[in-house]
């Protein structure tokens, strides 16, 4: 008998065997050549410069200013640190627009700082921040809109800095998903007064954890390049002073070896879309979510929108589903950040464009570990599911009377624990 499954039954929700042996997980890090990174850590201890800008950091630097198309690259230990490295830089104070479809990293970065997130909503077709609705939520105390190219892709970079100009504030881009990216042809990372990379574990090109700051603006790139190393270098007294947000020479030696498979890894990515896109065709309420094509995309993230009016299948069962076959998908980015705490009980806000597509988006496995034995796997369960979604969902009902689909946190028990 085959591994496929054609009904309700062979799901292991109701009793079949498990699509995959071992977990097939969102985020799993790009492997990278072991040799290259060894021969880079082993050259920077022999070369007793560890950290605080060292020789490879300079390298990890000058090869994503390449990418992005800037002057300067100021690397980080993380992305959410170089948000806040910007915001001190550009010694912003009251109010920043942005959307709530987005990781939290993205407004607790901001709140973390005394500044107060205003989430507004977005262009549905796209995801990211509609300019007309940033206009609308313009105040005397906005200073900054921060924009975020969801999943890779850009937002209306013209349309906000249009608008940045008009209203005399400063615009700044959460890049965290868009390395590699391009908006009308133009890399993403020069747009707006600066942008910010994530080089997570997670991300298409990592350094185990880090981020960077990307810009043409000399005077911010050499603030923020100060304000990262303690604030030293900074002219005159500054109010923000400083912190230590400086890459490591190992972070780097990981980046630079992430990098040098850049271009293979997003090719494998996008032969992954391109299979999903063909095993999903024709399969009701499920649509994988797509990217120009006449522009560059790192693909990193695989989405699909599902419509419970089409498939009778909510999101969150379909997790579930997924769940029980050892898939564990994430729901980038549910909820939505105006749901979440802090920020829920602090100001009412309704993004009916955010809330819809919040409530119906799904990540799925990719990345050059993820093979097309492995999509075509994820896929039939998906077609199942969302074939068979309103019995499906009367089954569970039963199952559970008023219960919640969700399983609390779908990562808890797939990390491994090192003993020894
Ligand atoms: N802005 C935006 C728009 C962002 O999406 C992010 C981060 C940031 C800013 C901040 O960037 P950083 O400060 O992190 O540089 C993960 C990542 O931790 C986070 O970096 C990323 N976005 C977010 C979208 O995804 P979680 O909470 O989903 O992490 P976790 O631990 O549940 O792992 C996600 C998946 O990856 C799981 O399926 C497990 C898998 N995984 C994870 C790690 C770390 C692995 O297989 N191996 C690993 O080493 O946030």
């Amino acid at each position: 008998m085959d591994d496929m499954k054609r009904d309700l039954g062979d799901l292991a929700l109701f009793g079949g065997r498990a699509g995959f042996l071992q977990p097939l997980l969102v985020g799993r890090p790009n492997p990278v050549d072991r040799a290259r990174l060894f021969a880079r850590l082993t050259w920077a201890l022999d070369n007793q410069w560890l950290t605080n800008g060292g020789p490879l950091t300079q390298e990890f630097e000058q090869r994503i200013a390449h990418v992005a198309g800037v002057r300067n690259c100021v690397a980080t230990c993380n992305a959410t640190v170089a948000l806040q490295l910007l915001a001190h830089a550009a010694e912003l104070t009251g109010e920043v627009i942005m959307p709530a479809l987005t990781f939290a990293a993205t407004a607790h970065a901001v709140r973390w700082l005394g500044l107060e997130p205003v989430f507004c909503d977005i262009d549905p077709l796209t995801g990211c921040l509609d300019p007309q609705q940033v206009r609308a939520a313009l105040s005397p105390r906005t200073r900054a809109v921060l924009g975020v190219h969801l999943w890779g892709r850009p937002c209306d970079v013209d349309g906000l800095e249009k608008l940045a100009a008009d209203a005399g504030i400063r615009l700044f881009f959460d890049a965290a998903h868009a390395f590699g990216s391009t908006s009308a042809g133009r890399p993403i990372g020069r747009f707006g007064d600066a942008e910010v990379f994530s080089f997570h574990a997670t991300k298409v090109v990592h350094s185990f954890e880090g981020g960077a700051v990307v810009t043409d603006d000399d005077e911010l790139a050499h603030r923020v390049r100060s304000l990262h190393n303690f604030g030293i270098g900074l002219e005159g007294v500054s109010s923000a002073g400083g912190t230590n947000a400086k890459m490591s020479e190992a972070s780097a030696a990981m980046g630079l070896t992430s990098l040098d498979t850049f271009e293979e890894v997003v090719r494998h990515n996008r032969k992954n879309h391109e299979h999903y896109r063909t095993e999903l065709s024709g399969v009701p309420g499920v649509t994988v979510v797509g990217f120009d094509e006449n522009e560059q995309n790192n693909y990193q993230y695989l989405i699909v929108e599902i419509d419970e009016e089409i498939s009778g299948l909510h999101r969150d069962l379909l997790l579930d589903v997924l769940s029980a076959e050892n898939v564990v998908a994430q729901r980038y980015f549910s909820p939505a950040c105006h749901q979440l705490e802090p920020y829920r009980s602090r100001r009412e806000t309704h993004l009916p464009h955010t809330e819809r597509l919040s409530a119906r988006v799904l990540a799925l496995p990719t990345g050059s570990t993820v093979s097309r034995e492995d999509i075509r796997r994820v896929c039939d369960i998906v077609r199942v599911a969302a074939t068979h979604g309103g019995e499906l969902t009367a089954r569970r009902r039963r199952a559970s009377p008023g219960g919640r689909w969700r399983t609390p946190h779908a990562t808890a028990g797939f990390q491994q624990t090192r003993v020894g």
